[in-house]
């Protein structure tokens, strides 16, 4: 039988080859990955219960909120609470971030779409949580908006669950990306992915509905693709477009618009979360001109475009856009 190692094991040997690593960190990862197995059974019976539909109410970002992400959202907060290594968490659920009073002193901030693709809840299209963690930069005592807004490159780890035909954890702190598998009938995430590498390959993953709507660069780069016959795939859920490229290689785009400048996607809790994940497995993130890491982040639910993958063809999309005009 093949070594069975669970995510705290191997959290914990990774811990030890980092002699500054105190076990903070390692404790908050812990902590992020209890509350993902709670949402996981509660997504997985989703079905089932009385909680699937529209909660009636908007998130900060103006979108319908679906009841599951309200229990996501609870569900993160009271265990990144209770954990005792993050002073305050920022939530797409929440206008404002929230300082956790009886946490003061810890060194740890989090920011996190508790449940990313919600739109594809009811038709059973596989959807997932992002997190990222951030050192606090200000002093003892409750965390401040600034806690949050740092560069992505300051990331000390982010990942993402995805809840599909089997719920996995994807995550970095720096030395590279690992994917864990949940056992459900022993409640681990087990080691199932080690050191993953992006490959290059021929996909590419958009709305191609809002082809016109794209800058010129863009439409060209995906003329290409057609002509190139690449594989084309597209599930409106983020977390699951992004894995899907991390395995098969390839690149997933949201541009910019007429009607939406900065995009859709968030740079706190979505893109900055995958571009740290998409770079540490050799690929690269981009906005069209700068790395998605070093953007200047200036709000909370800040959007950006974002384009991330394989780094010959996200390489190749950022030529297009240099020569061609966008909007
Ligand atoms: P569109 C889901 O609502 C989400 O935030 C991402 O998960 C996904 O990539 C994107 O929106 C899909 O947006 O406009 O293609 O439906």
């Amino acid at each position: 039988m093949k070594q069975l190692i669970t995510v705290d094991e191997f959290i914990i040997r990774k811990q030890q080859d980092l002699p500054y690593a105190t076990g903070e960190l390692s404790g908050l990862l812990r902590d992020i990955c209890l509350a993902c197995k709670i949402i996981s059974r509660e997504v997985n019976k989703a079905g089932l219960a009385d909680i699937i539909g529209l909660a009636g109410v908007e998130n900060a970002s103006g979108e319908t909120v679906q009841k599951l992400d309200i229990l996501a959202d609870e569900i993160l907060q009271a265990c990144l609470q209770n954990s005792g290594e993050c002073c305050g968490i920022a939530s797409e659920e929440q206008e404002s971030f929230v300082a956790f009073e009886n946490c003061k002193k810890a060194k740890y901030v989090v920011a996190f779409d508790p449940l990313d693709g919600s739109s594809n809840i009811d038709v059973n299209v596989s959807i997932g949580t992002i997190f990222a963690i951030y050192r606090r930069n200000s002093l003892d005592g409750p965390c401040t908006l600034e806690d949050f807004l740092q560069d992505g490159a300051e990331q000390v780890a982010a990942g993402y669950v995805l809840y599909g035909s089997s719920t996995m954890l994807v995550y970095t702190t720096g030395q590279g990306v690992n994917g864990f598998t949940l056992d459900p009938s022993i409640g681990e995430f087990c080691l199932s992915h080690p050191d993953i590498k992006i490959p290059e390959s021929k996909n590419y993953s958009v709305n191609q509905s809002r082809y016109k709507t794209f800058p010129e660069g863009v439409r060209r780069f995906i003329d290409d693709c057609v002509e190139e016959d690449m594989r084309f795939r597209y599930t409106g859920s983020m977390v699951a477009d992004v894995h899907r490229t991390l395995i098969k290689g390839g690149i997933f785009m949201y541009p910019s618009s007429p009607s939406s400048s900065s995009g859709k996607l968030r740079l706190l809790y979505e893109c900055n979360p995958m571009a740290f994940v998409i770079e540490q497995a050799g690929g690269a993130a981009t906005n069209g001109q700068e790395r998605i890491m070093e953007l200047e982040i200036q709000q909370l639910h800040q959007r950006t475009p974002v384009y991330i993958g394989s780094k010959g063809l996200v390489e190749r999309l950022s030529e297009k856009m240099e020569l061609l005009p966008n909007f």
